[in-house]
């Protein structure tokens, strides 16, 4: 006795059904019929519930939110890049579980940027049904051995091969090689393989059949694979969408707005898995009873919902119980059923395909039909071909809605109110039916107006995109160790730090002594910091950083008055003659005198002049009659020492670097006196001049000092100052850029221009808030045109450039604060350090990881860093104040 499934259908393999006497077609053939198609008649209100329902889902799945569990899993696939065309060699794919019963190999040879493409060479393989759904070991040992039997073909030798593998079910990852597998789907139920490693089964399998020397570089989705297999010319695709047996799509997304990711930057391919997409709200309503017969009858019943109304595996099946259903009730073949027609899959996706195919013509559904056991009469032709049409127009429609949500998934994720976009698609479906990539533009184009979308084909069946994710893959693993190599010499470790330290702790002992050193220890003849009793009016210049200022400067009871402005210093005076720059100053002085209503009053005038000087006194430079000149170090340890007395140490880490301390006058050999202090401007820019940083210094730091107008001079600063880091930057892009690992190996005009790229742009694009599509902004302006790879890879650079320079001025400051705790005998030392620049003030990061360093160097310190507000003309003036107030005490 036949069994009977859920739509009272008979099933299993009776002989012809045919009624005692043939049936009469029933009066109401037309209504039931008419009820049958209605049944896959989908609404645009329809539509547009599943496109937003979908995206709901879609958004929280990448947002982490299990509860209520997303019904789709939008999984990260480690894909983190689209080709470049760069990539070439040759590449072995194994693709397992994207056409159903069978496997195929391919050997891909990627010919990179020499343009000519090489046709992919494959073979299919039939996979027994007793192994799709027996022990997993068997199936990877059945897929090893096709591998090996493929190989066999080629001249292998043993050169070590590296293999993509396609295996299109739905799948955890943490890896570009690492994949759990969740659940089987299409057809496929082998045991000991959900939750476990597939690419580890594989490898065991390759290792078991031991006939080639495999390493398994990628597990690819095969909708991963068919975005990927993008022609270069046409693309990038970021969008792959899969129908064959199952269906699926991916799409790159913003790799911060992917939970789990945990990361910032970039863009991550994500399998969406839309297979299991289920929501009663949005799809009860077109569900059919054909679909929940189907669904019943399947190895996975409540699972894969959505698949079973799209992937090719199904639609076979839906046309089969539906015209089931109607021969039963006498509408089709006088009431005539077969085996086939009553049995699971006795239908196959190719005879929908023919069948719907409006070229097919009469005669070929016929014989279609006729194949199956049927007597069709000439009305069952255009009948059966109606329900093929239903069936299939609804299956595009629906993929069509699916598409439209992941478009509107990258309008937003991509902050954009129109796309356009390069989908690539893949899969029989869209080569048997041709009326399916046509529905499915029309349908789109409905559901998502402001998106421009191109479907490009991929060309075989994704195999050259798994070729591509595994080559990219290998380009990046290639490029990530090049780019490791390059930086590691910016990787200080501690003990290179502590190196550092203690070589400026001699340094600095050499140069007070007056001995030979790179560290000119100069005393400023500032003897003490404010102590709050200052008052008076008082003139101030600063100039040395990025601007120069000229200030008035109001220190009353009630604290620190200034009013000051910028002027520029043209190139022409900075690199002009002193007399040239010093009446240059004049003018501005008295500029300012005149706006400041202080013409013909003579103010005691404080000049922060950031250059090495060697002082004779506080007025005594060899230069200018003035009250006080001042280095900008010691205009910042006065200013914030005004603010907070322990302020002992000032640092200026701008367009140059340098530090100044308050040393004990007794270790300053070249000033008279053992008693009180003296603040030692230590001009650290320099150290290392000796050569005393050779082992430090890279090619790179050696071509920015060689391009230098002081070549040899200032080695400390040129690694650490915001003059220097752009250019070291630049020079590390070019090294990168010549390896081929950035810009496509391309060299642009602009990365050879000197100085184009500015130190601020490293602490733009190293800034957390901006996300990587503005840290491209800034590389584009600069005429750079390249990926996201390229940009993740700039900010690598810029970190490891700024991160040194950080770490070398932390070692530096702990040298100091540990000298001062060693002057004053102290077990513990509370110091603060007045600190200026554009680089220290503006850096995201520059100011933690010295605090950092000099906390791991200098433990038995505690260090605070005081940004001056004001500048070093406020610490001028003060300077000023104190030389004065110093001077009315020897003059009562
Ligand atoms: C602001 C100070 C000035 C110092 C400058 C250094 O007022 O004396 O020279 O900081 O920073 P830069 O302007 O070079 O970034
Ligand atoms: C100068 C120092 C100055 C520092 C910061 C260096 O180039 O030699 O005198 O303090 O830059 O502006």
């Amino acid at each position: 006795m036949d069994s009977v499934g859920p739509l009272g259908l008979q099933q299993g393999d009776g002989a012809p059904g045919c009624p005692q006497e043939a049936l009469p077609c029933p009066s109401n053939s037309p209504e039931l019929v008419q009820e049958c198609l209605r049944q896959f008649k989908v609404t645009g209100a329809q539509l547009r519930q599943i496109q937003a329902s979908l995206l709901g889902s879609m958004e929280q799945a990448l947002s982490g939110q299990a509860n209520p569990a997303p019904t789709v899993r939008m999984l990260p696939t480690y894909v983190g890049s689209v080709p470049h065309g760069t990539e070439q060699g040759d590449f072995v794919v194994l693709e397992l579980g994207a056409i159903g019963a069978s496997l195929r190999v391919l050997w891909v040879t990627l010919m990179g940027t020499k343009g000519h493409r090489m046709e992919p060479q494959s073979r299919e393989f039939v996979i027994p049904q007793e192994v799709m759904v027996g022990p997993g070991q068997q199936l990877f040992d059945f897929a090893a051995r096709c591998l090996s039997e493929f190989l066999d073909a080629f001249p292998v030798g043993n050169q070590g091969l590296q293999l993509g593998f396609s295996f299109s079910f739905p799948c955890h990852q943490t890896g570009l090689d690492k994949s759990t597998l969740i659940s089987w789907t299409k057809g496929f139920r082998c045991s000991g393989v959900e939750g476990q490693d597939v690419v580890q089964l594989l490898r065991d399998a390759i290792q078991r059949q031991g006939a080639y020397s495999i390493d398994v570089v990628a597990v690819v989705n095969d909708a991963v694979g068919t975005m990927m297999g993008c022609e270069p010319g046409a693309g990038p695709c970021e969008v792959g969408l899969v129908v064959d047996t199952g269906t699926n799509a991916c799409y790159m997304e913003e790799a911060r707005h992917v939970a789990v990711l945990d990361e910032d930057r970039g863009r991550v391919c994500i399998s969406v898995e839309w297979g299991s997409f289920s929501d009663d709200g949005a799809l009860g309503p077109v569900l059919t009873t054909f679909d929940h017969a189907l669904d019943h009858e399947s190895l996975n019943p409540g699972a894969q919902r959505f698949e079973k109304m799209i992937g090719g595996l199904y639609l076979g099946e839906l046309v089969r119980l539906v015209l089931a259903h109607l021969a039963q009730r006498g509408v089709l073949f006088g009431g005539c059923t077969s085996p086939a027609l009553l049995s699971r899959g006795g239908i196959l996706p190719e005879h929908v395909a023919e069948m719907e195919d409006p070229s097919a013509g009469a005669a070929r559904v016929h014989t279609i039909l006729q194949d199956l056991g049927l007597r069709p009469r000439a009305s069952d032709t255009e009948l059966v071909r109606h329900v093929c049409a239903a069936v299939c127009t609804r299956a595009a429609q629906l993929c069509a809605a699916a598409l439209a949500a992941v478009l509107s998934r990258l309008q937003r994720s991509r902050e954009q109110e129109t796309l356009q976009i390069a989908v690539a698609t893949g899969g029989r479906v869209f080569e048997r039916h041709p009326r399916f990539l046509s529905i499915l533009q029309e349908t789109v184009m409905l559901l998502a107006p402001r998106c421009d979308v191109s479907f490009i084909p991929s060309v075989d069946g994704g195999g050259r995109g798994v070729a591509m994710v595994t080559a990219v893959a290998a380009r990046l693993a290639a490029h990530r160790r090049l780019l490791e190599e390059t930086l590691a010499p910016f990787r200080l470790t501690r003990e290179q730090l502590a190196a550092v330290q203690a070589q400026m702790r001699e340094a600095m002992a050499r140069g007070l002594r007056g001995e030979a050193s790179s560290l000119r220890m100069l005393p400023t003849y500032v003897r003490a910091t404010p102590d709050g009793s200052e008052r008076g009016d008082f003139l101030a210049l600063d100039l040395g950083g990025t601007n120069f200022r000229v200030l008035l400067v109001r220190v009353a009871t009630g604290g620190v008055q200034i009013s000051s402005q910028i002027y520029s210093i043209p190139e022409c005076v900075a690199q002009g003659s002193g007399q040239q720059l010093f009446d240059h100053i004049v003018d501005c002085i008295v500029d300012f005198q005149q706006k400041q209503g202080l013409s013909g009053q003579s103010l005691p005038l404080g000049f922060t002049f950031s250059f090495p000087c060697r002082q004779l006194g506080l007025d005594q430079a060899t230069e200018l009659n003035v009250v006080a000149i001042v280095n900008d170090t010691v205009g910042t340890m006065m200013s914030c020492g005004y603010e907070d007395p322990r302020c002992e140490v000032g640092l200026i880490v701008g367009t140059g670097t340098n530090a100044c301390y308050m040393e004990e006058l007794r270790n300053v050999a070249s000033v008279a006196g053992d008693s009180g202090h003296m603040c030692i401007n230590m001009e650290w820019g320099a150290f290392g001049d000796d050569g005393s940083l050779g082992m430090l210094s890279t090619n790179f730091d050696a071509s920015v000092d060689q391009a230098s107008i002081n070549p040899g001079k200032q080695r400390f600063e040129k690694m650490i100052s915001g003059m220097y880091l752009g250019e070291i930057v630049r020079h590390v892009l070019l090294h990168l850029t010549s390896l081929g690992v950035l810009f496509r190996g391309q060299p642009t005009q602009r990365l050879q221009t000197r100085d184009i790229f500015k130190t601020k742009f490293l602490s733009e694009i190293e800034s957390d808030s901006l996300a990587l599509r503005q840290v491209r902004a800034i590389l584009e302006a600069l005429g750079l045109p390249l990926t996201s790879d390229d940009a993740l890879m700039v900010l690598e650079v810029c970190q490891a450039v700024s991160q040194r320079a950080a770490q070398l001025c932390g070692a530096g400051v702990a040298a100091v604060v540990e000298k001062i705790r060693e002057n004053r005998g102290l077990e513990e030392l509370t110091v603060s350090v007045g600190v200026d620049g554009t680089l220290y003030k503006m850096h995201p990061h520059f100011s933690s990881l010295v605090a950092a360093t000099v906390q791991e160097l200098a433990p038995r310190c505690a260090v605070t860093f005081l940004q001056s507000e004001d500048g070093s003309g406020k610490g001028a003036a003060l300077v000023t104040a104190v030389a004065c107030r110093l001077a009315q005490m020897t003059h009562v």
